[in-house]
């Protein structure tokens, strides 16, 4: 396959996620793996910073000069949390985890689940960073939902198993907790619901198909 896109992360979920989305599209998504100790992501408020960081990290390791290489970094931003963990969401995930996070939002809760899911909003963002070879391009991905009460389901990765996405109408467009969407989880975290399932509403899904509708080569198959 000549579509090889080199991606360094050190997160299997993520690598996971991108080869099952652009393996379809004649992409083949190889794990670029470096030296824990020689990727370093600045403290930066915003993920285009880091994104733009990784990237030129990735170039200096690419196996050949015409390599094309990706890089993302994504973050949980918790409304009533005024947008923490956002940018820290690695570090958060490795200090508090998910049960830490539930603790933080426990005084949030009310017995009408519309209500629970507005005390409790949040969104998952992502910045995809590609370089073609001459210049970098960057998807940005944003998928709205809330915090649930617990944890819940096994699948996926990171904060998966305590987000549960806003249903979607038939444009794949967000829709307010008190409609119910064409696309729903009926209230399930990802945690708890099938990999091609979390795609739908996947804010990284959402971050690639930017990035190639930027591809000239490859607009036409997003
Ligand atoms: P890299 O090596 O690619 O940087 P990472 O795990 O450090 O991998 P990020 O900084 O982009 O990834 O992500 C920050 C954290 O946000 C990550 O550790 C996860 O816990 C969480 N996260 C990101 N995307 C997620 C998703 O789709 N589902 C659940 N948690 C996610």
């Amino acid at each position: 396959m000549e579509n090889v896109i080199w991606f360094l992360t050190g997160n299997a979920g993520k690598l996971a996620e991108a080869q099952q989305h652009l393996h379809p599209m004649g992409y083949e998504v190889r794990q670029l793996m470096a030296e824990p100790s020689s990727v370093t992501e600045p403290q930066a408020s915003d993920l285009e910073t880091v994104a733009r960081a990784k990237i030129e990290q990735a170039r200096s390791l690419l196996p050949s000069p015409t390599a094309k290489v990706m890089v993302e970094d994504a973050g949980l931003f918790i409304d009533a949390l005024n947008g923490f963990p956002g940018v820290y969401s690695s570090y958060a995930f490795d200090t508090i985890g998910c049960l830490g996070v539930l603790r933080l939002l426990t005084h949030l809760t009310s017995d009408d689940p519309v209500q629970a899911k507005r005390l409790r909003a949040a969104r998952f963002q992502a910045v995809a960073g590609f370089w073609d070879g001459e210049r970098t391009l960057f998807g940005t991905g944003v998928c709205p939902g809330s915090i649930s009460a617990e944890m819940q389901g096994e699948a996926g990765f990171g904060f998966d198993p305590v987000f549960i996405p806003a249903d979607l109408d038939g444009e794949g467009e967000p829709l307010s907790p008190d409609v119910l969407g064409v696309e729903s989880t009926h209230g399930m975290t990802f945690g708890a619901v099938e990999p091609s399932k979390k795609q739908v509403f996947s804010h990284r899904r959402k971050a690639l198909d930017d990035l190639l509708r930027q591809l000239p080569d490859l607009s036409e198959k997003v």
